[in-house]
């Protein structure tokens, strides 16, 4: 059985039941390096412990980046990235593990290791993926893009970007629930920075409120995203990558305060205690 706690129905932010913090473990070799070319293993264990040690619920796999202008990689290489990384977090902690992909393969393999949770960019949208997330019965998080990283932030247009987006997600849902997915195992997000600019963001990030009315609980995920550098800067600037912490644990509160149920962050000690802190006083 998934270690997920059941995946909450309450509206209000509330001291007793926080939303789920998940964090980000990026396996890309640009993301942990030794000088560039390998993952340390202990750095690794490093930032596991840390994360549990901080109150994490779920630690979050990707081995393959899908920032703006990244590339793929093989599914070879994607499956030696994150399978050993999944062995290793079930061997220091029994924290729930979610995987970031898009690959079907990496999907059903990962599932063989035991994660808990499938997060995928693509909404299952990959041959095969429904079945193989159907027949496993664990949570799924169903994203919405436009485009793909290669292409998607060159110039995303929208009629209306919250109508398209949530009419996307709730036709993905329905698709997923069509072919045996439970919808109690159904998670939503609308994918914030993928195919969107800043005036998107916002609208959508506004529009959060009406999101959660969906039956299926909401992931936001903004930590340290361009949107993030942009709303804090004062001017067309942007604050670095680097300085956005203060930013992304405000956006984070909001987004708890708007009834999301998990937030995928990269620093989740300062996240934890803002939402605990904002929780107990609301
Ligand atoms: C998400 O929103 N995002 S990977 C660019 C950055 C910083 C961070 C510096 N996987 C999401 O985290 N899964 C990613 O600029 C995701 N929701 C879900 N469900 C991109 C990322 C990032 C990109």
């Amino acid at each position: 059985m998934s270690k997920l706690p059941g995946l909450l129905k309450q509206r209000e932010l509330d001291s007793k039941r926080l939303p789920l913090v998940m964090g980000i473990l990026n396996v890309t070799p640009d993301s942990f390096s030794d000088g560039g070319l390998f993952t340390s293993k202990d750095a690794i264990v490093t930032q596991i412990e840390s994360m549990v040690a901080a109150g994490v619920d779920i630690i979050d796999v990707g081995g393959e980046s899908t920032r703006p202008g990244a590339s793929p990689v093989s599914l070879e290489v994607e499956l030696e990235r994150v399978l050993p990384v999944i062995d290793l977090i079930k061997a220091v902690s029994d924290v729930a593990i979610s995987i970031d992909t898009y690959k079907t393969e990496v999907m059903q393999e990962s599932i063989g290791r035991g994660v808990d949770m499938i997060n995928d960019v693509n909404a299952l949208q990959s041959v095969g993926a429904i079945e193989v997330v159907a027949n496993a019965n664990i949570p799924v998080c169903l994203m919405h893009k436009k485009g793909t990283p290669l292409n998607m932030q060159a110039a995303p247009e929208y009629q209306d970007v919250v109508s398209e987006v949530t009419e996307f997600l709730v036709s993905r849902a329905q698709v997923c629930e069509r072919s045996g997915v439970l919808p109690q195992n159904i998670i939503l997000d609308p994918g914030f920075g993928f195919g969107k600019t800043l005036e998107h963001n916002v609208a959508l990030f506004k529009d959060l409120k009406n999101l959660v009315l969906l039956p299926y609980p909401v992931l936001v995920g903004v930590s340290r995203k361009r949107m993030i550098g942009r709303l804090a800067a004062l001017s067309e600037a942007e604050i670095g990558v680097d300085d956005r912490l203060c930013g992304s644990v405000s956006a984070s509160i909001v987004a708890a305060s708007k009834g999301a149920k998990i937030i995928r962050v990269h620093d989740v000690l300062e996240t934890v205690q803002a939402l605990r802190v904002a929780a107990a006083l609301w």
